[in-house]
């Protein structure tokens, strides 16, 4: 039987992600590892964590969060880095336009029989099927000839809120918001960005995306919430950010028994 372990935001801390890894009873001969996304930014070591993860092959499925499109829209976009910002390693490096070239050919959100691995989350006005042929819209974007202008136009908040008559970029900014920077909804799929804490203390009108009555037909596995520590109160939806970059350790979850391995402070921990 094989596993399959969902590691959460990386954020360029590759130190953590190696020892992580070293620890998992990982058989590279049958098990596969699926990344959540943000594999960059506001960690030390980005350049490291792309080339290793890229070096994994087809050991490691991966979808692009919204760290990595940033990083995106720096490369092909013209988009300035800001302060916060910590992949000039990537930037600097020689071997930068070939690992963006790489990033922009992965996928927003995969799904497989009984799993979906998504960054930021599927808004409960979709399907997972839905999430797939919307994410697909993206992907065929940022994967063909047309990616530059992409990623000139596609940040904003605007619009905020699913329409299927939406086109062109409105239609895939909203599309690329709620699969990579989505917290926070409403009912009728409005998005709210200015909050990324717990969930009590939620905008008013606003749930967290995965509290809404939805399609279970799939568990949901994502990341980017670092302030839920990989907690969620949903059955059928895996939070995996544990906030290495913060301090609070690098999570894997085998999602075949939801045993979780933890690393902090150069400790690997697991528990069911
Ligand atoms: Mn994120």
């Amino acid at each position: 039987m094989s596993a399959t372990f969902a590691i959460g935001d990386v954020q360029g801390c590759y130190e953590p992600l190696r020892k992580l890894i070293a620890a998992l009873p990982f058989e590279p001969e049958t098990d596969r590892l699926w990344f959540v996304g943000d594999l960059v930014n506001r960690g030390p070591q980005n350049l490291e964590t792309l080339q290793y993860v890229r070096d994994l092959g087809p050991q490691a499925t991966l979808v692009l969060g919204n760290h990595d499109l940033h990083l995106l829209a720096i490369v092909f976009g013209g988009k300035t880095p800001q302060n916060s910002d910590t992949f000039q390693d990537v930037l600097a490096s020689a071997h930068c336009e070939e690992l963006s070239h790489w990033l922009r050919t992965l996928p927003l959100i995969h799904q497989d029989r009984e799993w979906v691995l998504v960054h930021a989350g599927i808004p409960h006005i979709w399907t997972v099927n839905d999430a797939c042929k919307f994410g697909r819209e993206v992907e065929s974007k940022i994967s063909g000839p047309e990616y530059v202008s992409f990623f000139e136009n596609m940040y904003g908040k605007y619009p905020d809120i699913w329409d299927k008559t939406l086109n062109g970029m409105d239609r895939l900014r909203i599309i690329t918001n709620y699969l990579t920077r989505m917290r926070f909804i409403d009912e009728d799929g409005r998005l709210e960005f200015a909050h990324k804490t717990t969930l009590d203390t939620a905008p008013a009108g606003f749930r967290g995306w995965f509290e809404y009555e939805r399609e279970r037909a799939k568990t949901i596995v994502f990341g980017h919430w670092a302030a839920l520590d990989g907690q969620v109160p949903t059955d059928r939806v895996i939070a995996t950010d544990t906030g290495c970059v913060w301090g609070r350790g690098l999570t894997a979850v085998r999602l075949e028994d939801g045993k979780r391995f933890h690393w902090q402070d150069g400790v690997v921990s697991c528990q069911i």
